[in-house]
């Protein structure tokens, strides 16, 4: 299984309550105040970890919950501080808390109330876009139905998702999602000349706690996007070490798979195949393209076309309808330095159909190979490697 959009609860210890007590000792009298401080609660922390490739331990434990710590005792004994609760996953997880802002009922305005109450309309975002633009254009309407933004920063707000608080990309890296509570202090603290006999203590203090969505949006340098079958796999086998499943059905692949590369130097790339798109995508045909927000942090995009045609299906429509299919997803997307790659080159049509390919996008650096046959790809693994490099250099 594979997922990578979860809701999950946490919550960080509480702190353990001070203790009243008083020391009592064979010919002490009144020997005062003796209550120890509770202890402190365990923070939620996440850490990021490169073993990981999906949100799966989420799936299974949605209840992220730290130990709370241990009241203070008689005798002067402080109690135990809570353990942390460190949670793994995986680069690219982005944290949004789900909390809803308040909203101020003087800043609606009248003609909003009165699309709400519209029930034709899918969301609420979506219809302030339709009501933006009247000639209601499908694009831009499902981008804003999602949520979505391209690249959305720490701080964001998304109606469907929360505030994004933190955007978690580096092995190691660690977030404290909830703060836990500190413990109260006992009542040994609170003894003054003048008040020699205190019998309160503090309780502790409780620990946050909330909903959060956890996002995977994958890091790879390469994204590959492509009709299905069209050997996006196949592709992401021959340049990497990367063994995904390769069959001659459509929607072989049902979760981005992820390739490194590596080169004579120890120098690795990150490839994602995505599953495959068709037309139609949008509306959720096939797999739909909630998939796609793993290749929103690619450096670069290869649309990788079948220049066979099998299937009865002709390269150039392909391209037209996955690009236009990438841009009702997120029009940022078409904005990413963008290769053909066209595939199955062995074929004895493909050479043809390249050229009428070529003749049709002049300005499209096409570049021929065949996944299946090793034809033209250690040419197009340093290719990878120049474009990945230029990209990077620009950003
Ligand atoms: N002749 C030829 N066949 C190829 C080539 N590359 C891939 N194939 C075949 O095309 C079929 C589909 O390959 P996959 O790699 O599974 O295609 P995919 O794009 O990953 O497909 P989905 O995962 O279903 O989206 C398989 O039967 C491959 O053997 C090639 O270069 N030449
Ligand atoms: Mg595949």
């Amino acid at each position: 299984m594979f997922i990578d959009e979860i809701k999950v609860f946490a919550q960080a210890g509480h702190g353990g309550k001070g203790a009243v007590a008083f020391h009592r000792e064979a010919y002490v009298t009144k020997g005062g105040p003796s209550g120890g401080n509770g202890g402190r609660g365990g923070d939620v922390i996440l850490e990021v970890s490169h073993d990981l490739n999906n949100l799966i331990g989420q799936f299974f434990v949605p209840r992220l919950i730290a130990q709370s710590g241990q009241g203070g005792m008689g005798k002067g004994m402080d109690g135990l501080s809570g353990e942390d609760l460190v949670i793994k996953v995986p680069c690219g997880t982005m944290v949004w808390a789900m909390s809803k802002p308040e909203v101020d009922p003087s800043e609606e305005s009248e003609d909003e109330t009165e699309l709400e109450d519209d029930p034709t309309l899918p969301t609420s975002h979506a219809r302030s876009v339709i009501r933006s633009s009247s000639s209601g254009e499908v694009a831009k309407e499902y981008n804003l139905a999602d949520g979505e933004e391209s690249a959305p920063v720490v701080g964001t707000f998304v109606p469907e998702k929360g505030e994004l608080i933190a955007d978690l990309t580096k092995h190691g890296e660690r977030f404290i999602l909830c703060k836990a509570g500190r413990g109260g202090l006992g009542n040994r603290n609170f003894a003054t000349s003048r008040h020699q006999t205190p019998r309160f203590a503090q309780p502790g203090e409780p620990g946050d706690e909330g909903n959060f969505l956890l996002e995977l949006r994958i890091m790879a340098e390469v994204g590959i996007v492509g009709y299905p079958n069209a050997g996006k796999s196949t592709l992401l086998a021959a340049i990497s070490h990367a063994r995904p499943k390769i069959a001659a059905y459509p929607f072989t692949t049902l979760h981005p798979q992820i390739g490194i590369l590596e080169y004579p130097d120890w120098h690795r790339l990150t490839v994602c195949d995505v599953p495959g798109i068709i037309e139609g995508a949008h509306l959720n045909v096939g797999l739909g393209h909630k998939f796609l927000r793993h290749i929103k942090r690619c450096k670069i995009l290869i649309v990788l076309l079948d220049m066979a045609g099998t299937d009865a299906r002709e390269p150039w429509d392909d391209y037209k309808k996955l690009l236009s299919e990438l841009k009702f997803y997120d029009p940022s997307l078409l904005e990413k330095p963008r290769y053909v790659v066209a595939n199955k080159m062995d074929e004895p049509v493909a050479e043809s159909n390249l050229k009428k390919f070529k003749q049709k996008f002049r300005r499209v650096k096409v570049i021929p190979i065949s996944a299946a046959f090793d034809l033209g790809i250690p040419a197009f693994k340093e290719f990878l490697r120049e474009t990945v490099a230029e990209a990077s250099e620009e950003e």
